[in-house]
Parts: structure tokens; C-alpha cells; sequence
């Protein structure tokens, strides 16, 4: 039988600068990666603080929205601010390594939902999501307060959570 070195060899070298050149692009196309390899050390879950004199040092807004059949007219803070004031969340722009952590909202009464941090942040999703502690000009009693969440923009008011007790920031596993 005839030696196949030499033709496996010819070959290799017929074919090395594609498959240089093939392994170059892979190096330089920004599209195949969505984060980096490497993922900085985030600390997970995040508690955030709901501490009222905290809360009362942040820019407030007036707020509107329609819950089941009634407009709710509130006035609070964003979510945003709150998970920056606990240090939560960098300032300024998030970078892909928080692109997979989410909120975790739990109320008195067990109702929990979530949150992608990439909805809330202004540069990416840009979700309105407010913590009011006032609606209809009054504070909130026991039942829907002190604090309670709205989301505006959500068809549906499930999100809103009433009897806001914790919020935790969690890198998805
Ligand atoms: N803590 C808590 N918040 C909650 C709920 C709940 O069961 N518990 N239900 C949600 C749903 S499904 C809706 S439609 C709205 C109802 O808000 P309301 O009670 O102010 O009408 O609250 C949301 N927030
Ligand atoms: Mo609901």
C-alpha cells in the first residue's frame, strides 16, 4: 500500500492559510459572543435596602396607574434609583455580566415576582417600575404599604406588588 503521509501533508499545507484565516474572523466577530468568557464576581443574591430615610433622600416622582378598574394617582421612587442607592447595581451603564441578574420581589402576605435587570435599566429595557409609598395624596395603610410597587406599562397589574417586604438582586444560575 502506497504511503498517505505526503497527501495528508500537501493537504494540510494547501489548506492552512483558510484555516488561519477561519480562526482569525472567529478571534475578531464581535456578534459571537453576547458577554465576556471571564465573568467578573458579582456577590448574589443582593438585599436591598427598603429603609424609609434611604428612600426619602431619592428624586420623586408622580406616578399613574390603572390597577384592575381604578387609576391609582401615587407619587414615589423608581426601582432603578433604590437598587443604585444600595449599591445594588453600578451607576451608568450595565455591562453584559448584569445583563443576567434579576429582582426578586417578595410582599408580607408571599406574593413574589421578578424582574430582569436588563428590563429596568434605562439602557437597555427601560421598564418603569416605581416604589410609591403615597396614593391618592395619602400614605398606604397596612394592607397595601407602607410600600407597594407599579409598573405602568404592564397590561396588567400583576407586578404591582402590594406589601412590599424584600427586594434581592440574583445572578441567574
Ligand atoms: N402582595 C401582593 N401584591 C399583589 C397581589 C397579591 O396577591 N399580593 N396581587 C397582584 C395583582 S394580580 C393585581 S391585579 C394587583 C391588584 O392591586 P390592588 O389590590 O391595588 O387592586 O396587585 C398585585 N399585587
Ligand atoms: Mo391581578
Amino acid at each position: 500500500m502506497q504511503n498517505p503521509f505526503p497527501h495528508l501533508l500537501a493537504t494540510l499545507i494547501a489548506f492552512s492559510p483558510a484555516i488561519a484565516m477561519a480562526h482569525d474572523a472567529g478571534a475578531q466577530d464581535p456578534h459571537l459572543r453576547a458577554s465576556q468568557p471571564e465573568r467578573p464576581a458579582i456577590a448574589s443574591p443582593v438585599t436591598v435596602s427598603l429603609d424609609a430615610q434611604r428612600i426619602a433622600g431619592l428624586t420623586r416622582h408622580g406616578v399613574s396607574a390603572r390597577v384592575h378598574n381604578t387609576e391609582l394617582n401615587c407619587e414615589g421612587v423608581t426601582l432603578i434609583d433604590v437598587l443604585r442607592a444600595s449599591d445594588a447595581i453600578p451607576e451608568g451603564r450595565l455591562g453584559s455580566a448584569h445583563l443576567s441578574r434579576y429582582v426578586q420581589v417578595d410582599a408580607r402576605d408571599g406574593y413574589r415576582v421578578l424582574f430582569s435587570l436588563a428590563e429596568l435599566d434605562p439602557g437597555t429595557g427601560n421598564r418603569a417600575v416605581y416604589v410609591v409609598d403615597r396614593c391618592g395624596g395619602e400614605a398606604l395603610d397596612e394592607k397595601d404599604g407602607p410600600l407597594r410597587l407599579l409598573v405602568p406599562d404592564d397590561v396588567r397589574a400583576a407586578r404591582s406588588v402590594r406589601q412590599l417586604d424584600a427586594i434581592n438582586v440574583v445572578v441567574a444560575p
